[in-house]
């Protein structure tokens, strides 16, 4: 039904024209009115509210992306206007590492996913930064630099409005894309579809490739050990999940009720033993995905970082970082942090030192070294506040070393990066930060690369790095491989971390773990590695990191672990 009505708008150029005669009023929230045959420009008043509510609210447990999407669109911020420029500086702070200048990005990366070749797809606005899905993607290569040449800004010809989906790249090398919005006539309605569309990263294309059983708008996917993805939540699809079946098909959950759970991007990480283990707003749970699956509650968070505008990464086997978060209404930005152990059927919450700031909308992400790099966010959600210094908006970003249980400042970045921001590790050890707005009090059309300390020398200069010289790309779970280095001698870890595919504040894939590894007997180049058991690993592509004995990690070799 919403396929026919979409289809009236297909062609990239066609779309172009119409997203350049829309105002950016239109394709705020309000025109969730137009389904009831009105239209308005404005974007305040308890009628449009209501709307957007009834559109958003699958069951009203979190008004984190209703609160978000209701404020107004602040103004288009692009880059600094610097030449474009490749790879890691020639130097930067050895403490806290350093941002790049900000940099052109051709949408609002509200969407951004690693691809099993380093570059990085991402999607979520049209070229002017109005929220939609419906015409434009973006896929980047690192590589070529910052410049516009860098990028291949492709148009949608599928009609599925892809904006506010869930997003992960599937062990067969595809991106799967998990339902969405719907945009009629060149307007996002902020409605859920059931679409499922694949990414081809060979060809740089997309095609409508299923259905699902469900409309899913704001929903989480999570890759099994099986090969198949869990989805979860989103406005439309809240009563059941469904796994997406290798065969192409859709199973409906029907034995897990989440309809008394948050249905916005719900944490979900799937444990060693093959279950999920998920945090929505205050709720703690874990489910079976086997035949229709169930669901144990697993009781209620203990502290304010919880919801959705927390953020929560998985920075070594089972242990998972929640920070930021807490109730949007009126209430400040949680400064607090808590690591939540999932290796025993029962979750052990810790408390940790609270982060320097409180964030409503930050990112978490771990970094190669196994620190977990925090930032953005604000005090008050998804807006400035005239009454605090900065407006509240957290430009500093913080580094949690899970170690020590201790958080350092990082360095300070440019632009706010609220509502609609993603940060997220690149293949080189940097993390691109980019995106917020689409509505916000920013509209993001612009990045800053995060250079974090382990790429710089003590005194600040550009470190030298040691390099993967053979390094197999497809390894079966549970086994030993071989992976050489000139630097073999000094190489003192070797970390892996998912690719990782990121939106809403949340890496739904991102996981990191070290490898025992040895030289090779008699052998000065070559070591060998061994995976862990298989439920340690769940299958697709995983970044390998060698970090030598100074802490400087090489580029990562990009490794497809099957499924078990
Ligand atoms: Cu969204």
């Amino acid at each position: 039904m919403n396929t026919q009505t979409r289809r009236r708008i297909v062609l990239g150029g066609a779309a172009v024209t119409v997203a350049g005669v829309i105002g950016y009023a239109m394709a705020q929230p309000t025109s969730a009115v137009t389904s009831s045959g009105h239209h308005h420009g404005q974007t305040s008043g308890p009628a449009h509210q209501q709307h957007v509510m009834a559109a958003f609210t699958a069951n009203g447990l979190d008004p984190s992306y209703e609160e978000a999407q209701r404020v107004p669109d602040g103004p288009v911020m692009r880059g600094e206007g610097v030449r474009p420029f490749v790879g890691v500086p020639a130097s930067g702070d050895p403490v806290k590492g350093s941002f790049s200048p900000v940099v052109d990005w051709p949408i609002i990366g509200i969407h951004a996913v690693v691809l099993p070749d380093g570059r990085v797809f991402s999607y979520g606005s049209n070229a002017q930064g109005a929220q939609t899905g419906q015409y434009i993607y973006d896929v980047w290569d690192p590589k070529k630099g910052t410049g516009a040449d860098a990028h291949q800004v492709l148009p949608n010809r599928t009609s599925v409005d892809i904006f506010c989906s869930a997003q992960l790249l599937r062990p067969d090398g595809k991106v799967e894309i998990y339902g969405g919005d719907v945009d009629v006539d060149g307007v996002t309605t902020n409605k859920p579809n059931a679409d499922i569309t694949t990414f081809q990263p060979s060809t740089n294309t997309l095609t409508r490739t299923g259905e699902m059983q469900r409309k899913r708008w704001y929903a989480s996917a999570t890759t099994l050990h099986n090969g198949q993805a869990y989805v979860q939540g989103g406005s439309g699809g809240a009563d059941h999940p469904e796994v997406r079946e290798a065969s192409g098909g859709t199973r409906l959950l029907t034995g897990v009720d989440t309809s008394q759970l948050a249905s916005g991007y719900p944490r979900n990480f799937v444990r060693t033993d093959g279950t999920i283990f998920g945090i929505s707003a205050k709720a703690m749970y874990s489910v079976n995905t086997a035949g229709v699956g169930s669901l144990t509650t697993k009781g209620t968070f203990p502290a304010t970082n919880t919801g959705g505008t927390s953020s929560a990464v998985m920075y070594e086997p089972n242990k998972i970082l929640q920070v930021g978060g807490g109730v949007v209404s009126g209430q400040a930005g949680s400064k607090e942090a808590r690591v939540v152990d999932i290796s025993a059927a029962a979750p052990v919450i810790s408390s940790v030192p609270s982060m320097a700031s409180g964030r409503h909308w930050s990112n978490a992400t771990v970094l190669a070294d196994g620190r977990v790099f925090v930032d953005g966010g604000s005090s008050k959600a998804n807006a400035v506040d005239p009454a605090l210094p900065n407006g509240g908006v957290a430009y500093t970003s913080e580094l949690f070393n899970p170690k020590a249980k201790t958080w350092a400042s990082g360095p300070t970045a440019k632009r706010m990066r609220l509502y609609h921001g993603t940060s997220t590790l690149l293949r080189d050890g940097s993390v691109l930060t980019m995106g917020g707005g689409a509505p916000g009090p920013q509209r993001n059309l612009n990045a800053e690369i995060y250079y974090p300390p382990y790429l710089f020398t003590a005194t600040g200069q550009r470190a030298a790095r040691p390099k993967i010289t053979y390094l197999k790309p497809r390894l079966a779970p549970a086994s030993a491989f071989s992976v050489a280095s000139d630097q073999a001698r000094s190489i003192r870890k070797i970390a892996l971390v998912k690719t990782g595919s990121t939106t809403h504040s949340f890496n739904l894939d991102q996981r990191r773990l070290e490898l025992s590894f040895s030289m090779r007997p008699g052998e000065r180049r070559m070591m060998q590695a061994q995976l862990p058991s298989a439920g340690y690993t769940p299958p697709g592509y995983y970044m390998v990191f060698l970090i030598d004995d100074k802490g400087v990690p090489s580029e990562a070799g990009i490794v497809n672990i099957a499924a078990h």
